[in-house]
């Protein structure tokens, strides 16, 4: 029967093998045939009485593939992600008659599946920890309908996500930490004010030829797509309108991502952003410079640094 011996090739687990288009029900036994019994309530029971009376009770349990008519359905083995990152795994069919329909249950909160004819896709950004029991179901175009599943357990591990905020000591306020800096940049300076906390950083303030450093190196996880976020004041005793006599540059990796002079002096601190997302993947140090011309001092006074 050229049937089983296809059958045979494709069952590596004991169970029930439904063939609709043959009408018959084939029980596997270490992947040899051991009976067949009609597709019928009937037959089902005898199917299931059969299997229940073999010495080892776990040939009962049908194996992660279902077949039906040839249909088989590939599992993906079990799958790992962590709250709030992305991830998506595979799920293939094959045998029977294509195009195939996809559905799943189970799923971790966050995921979905999507398919096309031939394949389907489980992606999602998980947003709750925990086991999940997935199933895939397949069904076929064939006329009556074969139908097929695989199962596996989705694992999401929560805590802290590793695209969280990536500066340490942002607010300066537990020493300094890991950040470089030129002297006197950090701490608690008599002559300006602090965002948050007591400490701060506070770039040139001089009135003379003078450049300051701030750095910080982090690292960016693969997949992280970050923003640098930053507290800004700029003091200035320069009146010119056009003229960028005293600069800031912010660069990632000597790229410059931001700019600052004289010209943006204002009151109080403002909020700045810069795209790290070409970043991801790499170990980037982040670097404020301020340079001073000889004369009116303008100083740039930073607190609150964060990725997000
Ligand atoms: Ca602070
Ligand atoms: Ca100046």
């Amino acid at each position: 029967m050229p049937v089983i011996e296809d059958l045979g090739a494709v069952i590596s687990n004991e169970g029930i093998c439904r063939m609709s288009l043959r009408r018959v029900l084939v029980v596997v036994v270490s992947g040899l045939l051991a009976a067949v019994f009609a597709v019928s309530a009937t037959g089902a029971a005898q199917a299931q009485s059969f299997l229940d009376a073999l010495p080892n009770a776990q040939t009962t349990t049908a194996g992660p593939v279902s077949v039906e008519g040839g249909l088989t359905v590939s599992n993906p083995g079990n799958q790992s992600a962590r709250v709030g990152v992305g991830a998506s795994v595979r799920i293939t069919a094959t045998g029977g008659t294509a195009p195939y329909t996809f559905t799943a249950s189970g799923l971790p909160p966050g995921f979905v599946i999507s398919s096309n004819s031939s394949h389907a896709v489980v992606s999602g950004v998980a947003s709750q920890a925990g086991t999940f029991a997935v199933t895939v179901n397949v069904r076929d175009s064939a006329s009556p309908q074969n139908t097929g599943s695989t199962t596996f357990t989705y694992i999401i591990t929560g805590g802290p996500s590793p695209c969280g905020d990536l500066i340490d000591n942002g607010g300066f306020e537990y020493g300094t930490s890991p950040w470089g800096w030129t002297s006197t940049v950090l701490g608690n300076i008599s002559g300006q004010k602090p965002r948050t906390g007591s400490q701060y950083a506070w770039l040139d303030g001089y009135g003379e030829v003078h450049t300051d450093t701030l750095t910080q190196t982090i690292r960016i996880p693969a997949g992280c797509k970050r923003t640098l976020n930053y507290y800004l004041y700029i003091e200035s005793a320069e009146t010119t309108t056009t003229a960028q006599n005293d600069t800031l540059t912010v660069t990632a990796n000597g790229t410059t991502i931001a700019t600052f002079s004289n010209l943006n002096k204002a009151p109080g601190y403002a909020l700045r952003t810069a795209d790290l997302s070409a970043f991801a993947g790499q170990t980037v140090t982040l670097t404020w410079t301020g340079t001073e011309n000889a004369s009116l001092p303008t100083s740039f006074v930073i607190d609150d640094v964060s990725t997000s």
